[in-house]
This record gives structure tokens, sequence and C-alpha cells, in this order.
């Protein structure tokens, strides 16, 4: 399954929602308001093929609140998990423990191998520091060389459904991976 995970209010709710309400054209919404997340909550994100509707392309996603950090490991499966790590670049007081949390998955073993996504969010609030300045005081480029981890980054906010798609094909990659999972296992 993928995990979502990320520092508290870093957006993680609120990205979910859009996913799984705009994975099908004419369902767009704009949020700005949820409630923290205590323990894990699980969004389906579902994407309805016009054409044929049976084939309906669908993963789970399950969030993590980030008053969990502590505990993120215990939700990790060894070549089962995929992560997205959400950063919030509205915050950069944040980002210190955001990038110690982010190197301390990394090298979780069981996550070693398995794809992961950072999503910069809410970049429609104007920051002191910019995308790019966030990055490189991550060293991000330094932990994507010296990680196992197949990286990739995209940026996200509530305000422009344009951000939605590649994120929302990143997650439809491992629908049948996941798929066969939830037949073959105890999920
Ligand atoms: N302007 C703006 N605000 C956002 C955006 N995403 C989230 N927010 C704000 O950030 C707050 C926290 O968002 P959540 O989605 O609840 O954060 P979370 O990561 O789920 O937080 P926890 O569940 O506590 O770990 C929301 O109430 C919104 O006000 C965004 O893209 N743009
Ligand atoms: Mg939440």
């Amino acid at each position: 399954m993928i995990l979502c995970v990320g520092t508290t209010g870093s957006g993680k709710t609120l990205l979910l929602r859009a996913l799984a309400e705009n994975a099908n054209p004419g369902s767009v919404n704009k949020h700005t308001t949820a409630v923290s997340t205590t323990g894990a909550n699980i969004t389906n994100i579902t994407r309805i093929n016009p054409k044929k509707p049976e084939l309906a392309d669908s993963v789970r996603v399950r969030e993590i609140g980030g008053t969990m950090s502590p505990l993120w490991g215990n939700f990790v499966e060894a070549g089962r998990t995929q992560v997205i790590y959400v950063v919030d670049v509205s915050a950069p007081e944040k980002i210190g423990p955001a990038t110690i949390d982010l190197i301390e998955l990394l090298n979780q073993p069981a996550l070693q191998g398995a794809p992961f996504l950072i999503v910069f969010s809410k970049t429609d609030i104007k920051s002191s520091r910019t995308l790019n300045e966030l990055k490189q005081l991550m060293r991000l480029d330094e932990i994507k060389e010296h990680s196992t981890q197949e990286l990739h980054s995209l940026d996200f906010n509530t305000e422009e459904t344009s951000k939605i798609e590649p994120i929302l094909n990143w997650c439809l990659k491992f629908k049948n991976i996941n798929y066969e999972m939830m037949n073959g296992t105890t999920y």
C-alpha cells in the first residue's frame, strides 16, 4: 500500500482528498480546512475509464498523521510499501525536522529500493524561501544520490488542479502491484 507521511499540518489530508475527488474530470473542489489526522486514515483513489467503467483503476493510500512520526516505521512492509512524503514549503522553519524524518525513513531496512515521491505542498503560499532554496537546505540532490530508493519530487497546492494529475499518475502506477497483494495476503 502507498503510505502518505510528513510533518503535522504539511497538507497530507488535503492532498489525498484532492486526489480522490479529482481522479475523474468534472469533480474539481478546492479545500482550505481539514482537521489534524489522529492515527491512520485510508483514502481510496479511483479513476474510472469512461469507455470501460468496469476497468476502473484504483489504489489505496494510508495517511499516518504527523503526530505519529515515531511510529511510521510500524506501517512499512518490505517490498510492499511505496511512500508519498509531504513537505510544507510555506514553513521553512520545519524543513530541518522534515529532512531528518525523511532520512530516517530512507534508512529503514524495509524501505530499501522502495519508490518514494516527495511532494512539496502549499506552493500557493508566499514563503521566505523559494522551492529551490528549500531543496538546497534539505540537500535533496545529495539525499537522492546516496539513497537506494527511486526518489521523485513534485509540487502541489490545493489551488491549481493541474498539479493533481502527475501525482495521481504516480499513485496509479502501483494499482496492480497492490491489488495482487490485497488478493494474496491479509489486507
Ligand atoms: N494555502 C494552502 N493551504 C493548505 C494547502 N494544503 C493544506 N493547507 C492548509 O494546511 C492545513 C493542514 O492541512 P492537512 O491536510 O490537515 O495536513 P496534514 O498533513 O494532514 O496534517 P496531520 O493530519 O496533522 O498530520 C489545512 O487546514 C489547510 O489550511 C495548500 O495547498 N494551500
Ligand atoms: Mg491529516
